[in-house]
């Protein structure tokens, strides 16, 4: 941890060079690995985002511009750089810091999260309101591809895309929620990041991008036709436009030098905008198991919490075998719990 020990504050980050920052990010990670292995937490979400925390730290001059970490679960990385390093370790236990970000806890949780969907509504508000002080600061807005399902986060683009204000959304989109994801925006979603037609011209603009008058001409040509191209080709790429935001991406989440670059330069950005990340959940824990508990669910009567007496303490070794996804598993349990109905079930 040669480097993570000596960040008290995420000021000492910003000279650091990618060679620095990706030694960090990989720091963190075992870091946070470790913590939890003595402490468990929301791990996997807060592995994934490892590097959008680092980039915005480097990029951004946080405590006066303001990150909105969306249900909050994934910031780890953002406490331990923010001088929670050593409290860390009594994250979430009693008299220890919360597993979220707390208004109270540090000037770098600019918003108390919990509740997931909230974070563009929140961060629009500090953007007006910065804009109406004559304050220039940036907000950013860090929301994962479930929460933007909440009604709550559709109702902040609705009103960022109308009152135009400076606002950057991070949408760290790994796929997964809780469980894996489903609906019409996820398939939109898993759409734009699998176009290969969009990545090749992407991966060509980017690796373009330099200093440079003709290049930055060229850059916009390319940019331009790219869109011209993207727009031509259906619906795909238009939901966050046509919401207002100017869509960027996707870009590699988990690449430390992209997330930097990319951040530096929508810094400069005026408006509404949105960058799409795609990211690993639980990046660089071992690969999950492909399934889940089965035949060894407790008994209803037996699915209490670990202290609660009675409760069957099931073995990671008894685990095994291929089951239906928690959410299904979880619903199936609470049915078998559920009283038949009081009246004659019809004959089928
Ligand atoms: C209002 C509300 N409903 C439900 C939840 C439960 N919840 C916790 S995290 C989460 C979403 C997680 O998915 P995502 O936003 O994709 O983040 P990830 O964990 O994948 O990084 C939800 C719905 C909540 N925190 N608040």
């Amino acid at each position: 941890m040669a480097l993570l020990e000596t960040i008290d504050d995420p000021a000492q980050i910003r000279d650091f060079d990618n060679e620095q920052l990706q030694q960090l990010c990989e720091e963190l990670r075992q870091y946070i690995i470790q913590c939890c292995a003595e402490n468990p937490g929301h791990i996997g979400a807060s592995l994934g985002a490892v590097e959008i925390a680092v980039a915005i730290h480097k990029v951004f001059d946080t405590p006066r511009d303001k990150v909105v970490w969306d249900v909050g679960h994934q910031a780890y990385a953002h406490k331990i750089l923010t001088g929670r390093r050593e409290a860390f370790k009594q994250n979430r236990k009693y008299h220890g810091i919360s597993g979220f970000p707390r208004r109270d806890e540090s000037p770098y949780d600019s918003f108390g999260t919990g509740h997931s969907s909230t974070s563009i509504s929140a961060a629009l508000g500090m953007a007006v309101g910065a804009q109406l002080e004559g304050k220039k600061e940036h907000v950013i807005a860090v929301i994962g591809d479930g929460a933007l399902t909440g009604g709550l986060a559709f109702e902040g683009l609705n009103n960022a895309g109308s009152l135009k204000a400076d606002l950057l959304v991070i949408l760290n989109d790994n796929q997964i929620a809780i469980d894996d994801n489903i609906g019409a925006l996820h398939n939109y979603l898993l759409k734009v990041t699998t176009d290969q037609r969009y990545n090749r011209l992407k991966k060509s603009i980017w690796d373009r991008l330099g200093a440079g008058k003709v290049r930055k001409w060229l850059q916009r040509m390319i940019k331009s036709t790219k869109r011209n191209l993207i727009k031509q080709g259906g619906d795909t790429f238009s939901l966050f436009d046509a919401l207002g935001f100017r869509y960027f991406g996707p870009v590699d989440g988990n690449d430390i030098a992209t997330m930097t670059y990319m951040l530096g330069r929508l810094k400069e950005i005026p408006g509404p905008k949105l960058l799409h990340v795609v990211t690993t959940k639980g990046k660089g824990m071992p690969p999950p198991r492909k399934t889940r508990p089965s035949g060894t669910l407790p008994a209803p009567s037996t699915w209490r919490p670990a202290s609660a007496p009675g409760r069957k303490a099931t073995s990671p070794s008894s685990r095994k075998c291929s089951a239906p996804p928690c959410s299904t598993w979880r619903g199936k349990t609470a049915a078998s719990w559920a009283s038949p109905p009081p009246w004659p079930r019809a004959a089928a």
